[in-house]
């Protein structure tokens, strides 16, 4: 079954999934509240009708999501412990992974033993894909929605509590709390009834957003005090370097949502982050205001993602990828701003 960004049957993603058994739910590497809320969506359901179903993923769950684990649902991936169950699984769901690779090292256990896999995502993906089955909306704002679209459709019971707190996890996270652009009324409706359904929304919210750590706010004031603005501003560009990181004592997911923040100051239009992985690879990240794409550029530099929100991992020095990738945006930016006059 292949629906790259064409109209979804969901009925035989229903057949294909009411004729596994065993099923592993999995979500990409650093995982966010789209894959974590989508995986805990469809296990409560599947739970629910009898199926043998974790959820396994390469990345341990982020402190902030501990909400969603009150079952302790997600477990991370452990060959010795879980290649015994695994060897089984009738089906592997992957959510939200934009590529297939970002499943790290649950890519090897899939090969090793030939399982048959469903992609569902709304990150773009070639016709060419690496799945057995491939089930793709570019226009849902989250994969969450779709686990909501495929609930409603399919379901012969309630949708679970629980799977509502897992969907509205996934929609609030991927649209910035109903801010960015990819926020369209029906995500409000989707919220609308996740309250109607029990989801105490404030606290979600909270969970999430109010919960910063002192590292995160030493790591921002350090990184606010260090913009770079080219372009009278259109672009904004900062750094995070490993220094950076130790002497806040933060970690990985301390950095997310630092573009976004860099993209919201007035005028700005694309914001870009070089993170200093290690001494071999810097992560770039794009975010823009919606008025010129960036996802071309990423792809450019060997990365991709959606129009407005794109990555890359660029192999190289901190400095050799600075100079590369600013450059580029610049360039990049300038034409389109030449070409929107
Ligand atoms: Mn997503």
């Amino acid at each position: 079954m292949n629906f790259n960004n064409t109209p979804i049957d969901w009925t035989k993603v229903h057949n294909l999934i009411s004729s596994a058994n065993r099923i592993m739910l999995t979500t990409h590497e650093n995982p966010d509240g789209d894959g974590l809320g989508a995986e805990s969506g469809m296990y409560y359901h599947l739970k629910e009708i009898g199926k043998d179903i974790r959820i396994v993923n390469y990345s341990p769950l982020p402190d902030d999501y501990n909400f969603l684990n009150l079952d302790s649902i997600f477990e991370s991936y452990d060959k010795s412990i879980h290649d015994s169950w695994i060897e089984n699984v009738d089906l592997v769901i992957i959510f939200d992974v934009g590529n297939f690779v970002r499943i790290r090292t649950i890519v090897d256990a899939i090969k090793t033993y030939n399982l048959t896999t469903l992609n569902i995502d709304h990150h773009p993906h070639p016709e060419e894909h690496p799945f057995t089955h491939n089930v793709v909306d570019l226009s849902a704002a989250a994969t969450g929605c779709m686990v909501f679209d495929y609930l409603t459709l399919v379901s012969e019971k309630p949708i679970p509590k629980e799977s509502y707190l897992g969907i509205y996890t996934a929609v609030m996270t991927d649209t910035g709390c109903f801010r960015y652009s990819n926020t369209n009324q029906k995500c409000h409706e989707i919220a609308i009834q996740c309250l109607e359904f029990g989801v105490e929304t404030h606290t979600v919210y909270q969970k999430v957003y109010e919960n910063s750590t002192k590292s995160r706010m030493r790591l921002m004031g350090d990184l606010l005090s260090n913009l770079h603005y080219e372009l009278n501003g259109n672009l904004a560009w900062f750094i995070i370097t490993q220094d950076m990181m130790i002497n806040a004592n933060a970690q990985k997911s301390d950095v997310d949502g630092f573009s976004d923040l860099v993209r919201s100051i007035q005028g700005v239009e694309v914001a870009l982050m070089i993170f200093e992985s290690n001494s071999e690879n810097c992560r770039i990240n794009f975010r823009s205001k919606g008025n010129y794409v960036v996802n071309d550029i990423a792809k450019s530099l060997g990365g991709g993602g959606h129009a407005f929100a794109a990555g890359a991992l660029v192999s190289g020095s901190l400095d050799d990828v600075k100079k590369i990738v600013v450059n580029l945006s610049i360039e990049s930016l300038q034409n389109k701003i030449n070409k929107a006059l």
